[in-house]
């Protein structure tokens, strides 16, 4: 069969009317600058990206805090300078950056704004396993043309398209206009992403989950009892035996599950409770909620769906329970029962 471009598949979808031309530009844009962090990704200690940002008695630390890596900072530089003059933006939103970054005035706007995380798990770099890009594209409200955090505060289900590109043996872009959810592999010799799966669906039920165990005895009770129940195997409650996996790497976790299933889970713990979570709303649970979601699966914060939340920060954090939808929802179960019971 003729291989199906990313250009192509998009004009596709112009065609039936899930994206407009703008949009599909966008995405162009944001794939090509993936191409480039890919390139620095895969240098490694040749290209002299390994290692922390900023100098040895001063690094670099971003908004959230953490010390920032080399290619944190390379890889934002590279999503600020490509999606700066395409004229389809009106401001970008980064895990790395405090504040929206607006479009120079020198350039055209648009009517999209894009959020991203330029390199999330960025810790593995240095130890050579897969990391990557998250986005998600909200529409600009209307009449606003300078746009502030607040306007950027839309719920997931406002998001228009929303992808991550997993740098791994092969570079592999997962992409939704809620159509679906579509992936696309780099023919690295031609250089353009090819179609290498449309339509994915998410087996609903699972043998696998993902969570960091050395959380556990920092977990809510329901937590406790879940996972204590998934652990008990074929002797336990569930009836069965679970495998488990940590990557570190929500990308590389998430891209598994999209692939062959599975759940991921980064529940509230004791250390983390006044922050809300570890992973972050805006440019990390909704993106990969809504990839999920039209996949088939389910995306909640183990009380309620990730999507429907009403954000109140740009740099919130929120518990990320998603996957295989029916082990999401037993997952979910075990804390709303929890809530719900009496005393
Ligand atoms: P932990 C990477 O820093 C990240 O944001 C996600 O990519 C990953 O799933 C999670 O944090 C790993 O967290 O606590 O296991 O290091």
């Amino acid at each position: 069969m003729k291989p199906v471009s990313l250009i192509q598949f998009m004009i596709e979808e112009r065609r039936a009317g899930h994206v407009n031309a703008e949009l599909s530009l966008l995405i162009e844009v944001v794939a090509r600058a993936c191409k480039r962090i890919a390139v620095a990704t895969n240098k490694g200690a040749l290209g002299g990206v390994l290692g922390m940002a900023g100098s040895e008695d001063a690094l670099s630390m971003n908004i959230q805090g953490e010390a920032q890596k080399k290619l944190d900072v390379i890889s934002n530089e590279i999503l600020l300078e490509a999606n700066a003059w395409g004229g389809h933006l009106a401001a970008c939103a980064s895990e790395e950056m405090e504040d929206p970054q607006p479009i120079p005035d020198m350039y055209p706007k648009g009517n999209h704004l894009l959020l991203f995380d330029p390199l999330d798990g960025s810790s593995n770099i240095d130890v050579n396993i897969s990391v990557g890009t998250i986005f998600s594209v909200l529409r600009c409200p209307d009449g606003v043309t300078e746009p502030k955090a607040v306007d950027f505060l839309q719920p997931g289900t406002a998001q228009l398209a929303a992808g991550y590109v997993v740098y791994g043996p092969a570079t592999v872009l997962v992409l939704t206009f809620g159509h679906g959810t579509h992936e696309f592999t780099l023919d690295r010799e031609v250089g353009s992403f090819v179609l290498s799966r449309r339509d994915i669906r998410i087996p609903a039920e699972t043998a696998e989950f993902a969570i960091n165990m050395s959380n556990q005895r920092h977990w809510q009770a329901p937590m406790q009892r879940y996972i204590g129940d998934l652990l008990a195997g074929k002797d336990g409650p569930r009836g069965k035996d679970f495998n488990m996996r940590w990557v570190a790497s929500m990308v590389a976790d998430v891209h598994r599950i999209v692939t062959r299933g599975g759940v991921f889970y980064y529940p509230l713990d004791a250390k983390i409770l006044q922050q809300g979570g570890k992973l972050r709303l805006m440019y990390e649970a909704n993106p990969m909620a809504f990839i999920v979601e039209q996949a088939g699966g389910a995306a909640t914060t183990g009380r309620e769906r990730i999507m429907a939340l009403q954000p109140t920060a740009l740099h919130q954090r929120v518990p990320v329970f998603l996957g295989s939808r029916r082990e999401v929802e037993l997952a979910t179960h075990y804390h709303r029962s929890a809530d719900e019971a009496p005393g």
